[in-house]
């Protein structure tokens, strides 16, 4: 059993009602248990053009799912719930990204975990720090720390729903 952190991100057609909707999809994964998620926090857009604000949280998942495994099963949550790939860090109604999967780092072409952009951004540091206060990175260092340099800009916490 690993536990998997889960990065969920919307900023398209009702941005709340599509990140509860992928909490109840990821309680529903196979071989999977859902432990908890994060409040809901609302974060200004990073990325091209003028962009809705997001709806962004964090969600622990235990699993036996391998990483692609998971990679798989949360595409398919994104597909179901009307995502379009279109332009890098464009609008979207779903982002599932894998944040960390256990202690394990790894890389390769679909999948690079611990997610490279992660320790740079608060609306993932926050909701991840909410969720797991002692939490240690797979580098070693302590999340809490992490979160204090990357501070608090351009996010704000929503009412918890
Ligand atoms: N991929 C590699 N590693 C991972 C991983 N750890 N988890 C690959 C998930 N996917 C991973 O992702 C492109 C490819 O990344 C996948 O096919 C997978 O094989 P994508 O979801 O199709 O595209 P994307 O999300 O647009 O690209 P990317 O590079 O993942 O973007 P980011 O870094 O996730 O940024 N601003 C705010 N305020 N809040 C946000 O949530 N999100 C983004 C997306 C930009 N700006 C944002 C937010
Ligand atoms: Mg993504």
């Amino acid at each position: 059993m690993t536990t998997a952190y889960i990065g969920i991100g919307s900023n398209l057609d009702q941005p709340l009602q599509q990140v509860q909707a992928a909490i109840t999809a990821l309680s529903q994964l196979p071989q999977s248990r859902l432990v908890a998620h994060s409040p809901w926090y609302g974060s200004t857009a990073i990325g091209p053009g003028q962009q809705a604000d997001y709806v962004n949280g964090v969600a622990e998942l235990d699993t036996r799912l391998s990483a692609h495994d998971l990679l798989d099963a949360l595409q398919a949550i994104e597909q179901s719930q009307g995502r379009v790939r279109s332009e890098r860090w464009g609008a979207r109604t779903l982002d599932l990204d894998i944040l960390l999967y256990g202690q394990q780092p790894m890389a390769d072409t679909r999948l690079v975990v611990p997610h490279p952009r992660m320790l740079e951004r608060p609306f993932v540091l926050q909701p991840l720090l909410a969720l797991a206060p002692a939490l240690v990175l797979p580098d070693g260092s302590y999340l809490r720390d992490r979160a204090a340099a990357a501070g608090t800009e351009g996010l704000w916490l929503l009412e918890h729903a």
